[in-house]
């Protein structure tokens, strides 16, 4: 297996939490670059369950979504054959080292995150500590794999920082433990907007259905969705700060469709929204198509998944213990 053998290669992980169904949004941002990367790099792939109950999850669905996550990541090109993928509560490592990581984490600097911010908000009935110690789990994954670099869209760009942080200090403390990750974000489509509110995040926990896309709508959903979109005052199709959502469509269209925003631009100048909105429908039906047709198929074989998840956990697992054992060596815990 090219992760436990190829020392000359660079590490890729990252993760995405099967808190509910994937939107356009994950795709785009994060799991369309996955498959991009796995012949250069030795890639290690995550669903991060851990996280995902840092808000209340009902258990039958979580397990659900956790295989569809699993299964959307192979539909998306994934080949378990050349990168691990795995369910993060299979290896136990991530909440060891994360233990570890949280003394090596300010109360401050944690305060600071962002996201953090904005869930507590949006689950104000439900401030639990693992909310609020997310980011350093997220720490403990990405630096447990010695990852050089962490494909994500730009919302994750201040946990990414963090990590360097936490392992910056622990690497000052006790001489050179963890490699430094640098974050990969997409140039265009690092952060696709609400359909129902462009001024916000797509995101899979919107209580509004219509602001996002899932990956497993069916089409006339999606055309729905993209007719009724928000877009702004003029009709005119161009990228501006003033336009926030005709410039998501046209970056979700540039990015289904291959082509760039300045094409886009070109093709629908002197054309308004009635022709625009379905074209954009039309382009991430066709992009979404091939994904759900193979995720429902996937989906129907459990045993080759369980076998893709189990295999991966313990690639994954092998490497993850590698350096704990350096860093439970390195604080001084007595060897097993
Ligand atoms: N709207 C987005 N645009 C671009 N990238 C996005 N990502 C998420 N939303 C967008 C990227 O998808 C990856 C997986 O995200 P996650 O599941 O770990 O959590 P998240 O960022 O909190 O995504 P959601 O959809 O908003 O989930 P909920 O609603 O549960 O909080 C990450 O790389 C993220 O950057």
């Amino acid at each position: 297996m090219s992760v436990m053998s190829d020392n000359q290669k660079k590490t890729i992980f990252s993760g995405v939490q099967p808190s509910g169904k994937l939107t356009l949004g994950n795709y785009l941002g994060a799991i369309k670059n996955f498959p991009l990367l796995q012949e250069e790099y030795n890639c290690i792939y995550c669903v991060v369950d851990m996280h995902a109950i840092t808000v209340r999850q009902d258990p039958a669905a979580l397990r659900r979504q956790t295989l569809e996550v699993l299964a959307q990541y192979i539909a998306c090109g994934l080949d378990p054959e050349k990168s691990v993928l795995f369910i993060q509560s299979h290896v136990p490592a991530h909440a060891e080292l994360g233990w570890v990581l949280n003394c090596y984490t300010m109360f401050g600097e944690a305060s600071r995150m962002t996201q953090f911010k904005d869930k507590s908000a949006k689950h104000a009935d439900n401030v639990n500590v693992g909310l609020f110690d997310y980011p350093v789990l997220m720490a403990a994954d990405i630096l447990l794999y010695q990852t050089d670099m962490v494909p994500v869209g730009v919302d994750q760009l201040q946990h990414i920082e963090l990590a360097r942080n936490i392992a910056q200090r622990f690497n000052g403390v006790y001489s050179d433990t963890f490699v430094m990750p640098e974050p990969y974000i997409p140039k265009t489509g690092a952060k696709i907007m609400s359909l129902a509110d462009p001024t916000r995040k797509m995101s899979k926990s919107d209580e509004n259905a219509n602001g996002f896309v899932l990956l497993m709508d069916k089409p006339e959903d999606i055309m729905r969705k993209f007719k009724r979109a928000v877009t702004d005052s003029d009709s005119r199709i161009i990228v501006s700060e003033d336009k926030p959502g005709v410039s998501n469509l046209i970056s979700i269209y540039a990015l289904a469709t291959g082509k760039t925003i300045e094409q886009v631009q070109e093709e629908f100048q002197g054309k308004g929204y009635g022709d625009f909105k379905p074209a954009v429908g039309e382009a991430v039906v066709e992009l979404l198509r091939p994904i759900r047709e193979k995720t429902e198929d996937l989906l129907k074989n459990k045993d080759y998944l369980e076998q893709v998840y189990r295999e991966g956990a313990q690639k994954a697992g092998y490497l993850a213990r590698k350096t704990l054992d350096k860093v439970y060596r390195k604080v001084g815990f007595v060897k097993r």
